[in-house]
């Protein structure tokens, strides 16, 4: 029985540890006209452990369909292309920001409302989720 107390135990401290790899800041998600059904969101992602971190995905319970994109050349032309992970290298910051990395919200089944809120979650490639918010902002 004491067993497995600690063994509970060790996981919660585990777990609690396990998030605090990860610090995120200037999180914005663009305010799109009514009519758009798509939208992008973006982010700066802090790691403060040892070790590099994949974020493999982003989602939300408010937006079903979550990609990770990027902005790239491709015959003359900046398109956008869905990226298997972002790299947060240890000790190290990657911003997902207009132009280059971001999170893209597809098929908005309603229209965004300016200063709503709502929680996002970063999971790693070890399955670790990393919760945090963003507020409709125009830009
Ligand atoms: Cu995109």
């Amino acid at each position: 029985m004491k067993n497995i107390f600690f063994i509970a135990l060790s996981f919660v401290l585990f777990s609690l540890h396990a998030n605090e790899k990860i610090e995120v800041t200037n999180s914005k998600i663009r305010l799109v006209p009514p009519a758009s059904t798509a939208t992008a969101i973006y982010l700066d992602i802090k790691n403060t452990s040892d070790s590099d971190i994949k974020i493999a995905s982003i989602s939300s319970q408010n937006f079903p369909e979550m990609e990770l994109h990027e902005m790239a050349m491709e015959n003359n032309m900046m398109r956008m292309r869905k990226v298997e992970f972002v790299l947060v290298k240890a000790k190290s910051t990657t911003q997902l920001k207009p132009g280059g990395l971001h999170g893209m919200i597809l098929n908005l089944k309603k229209p965004l409302v300016k200063d709503e809120e709502f929680e996002f979650i970063l999971t790693d490639s070890a399955k670790n989720n990393f919760k945090f918010k963003a507020k409709v902002t125009a830009f």
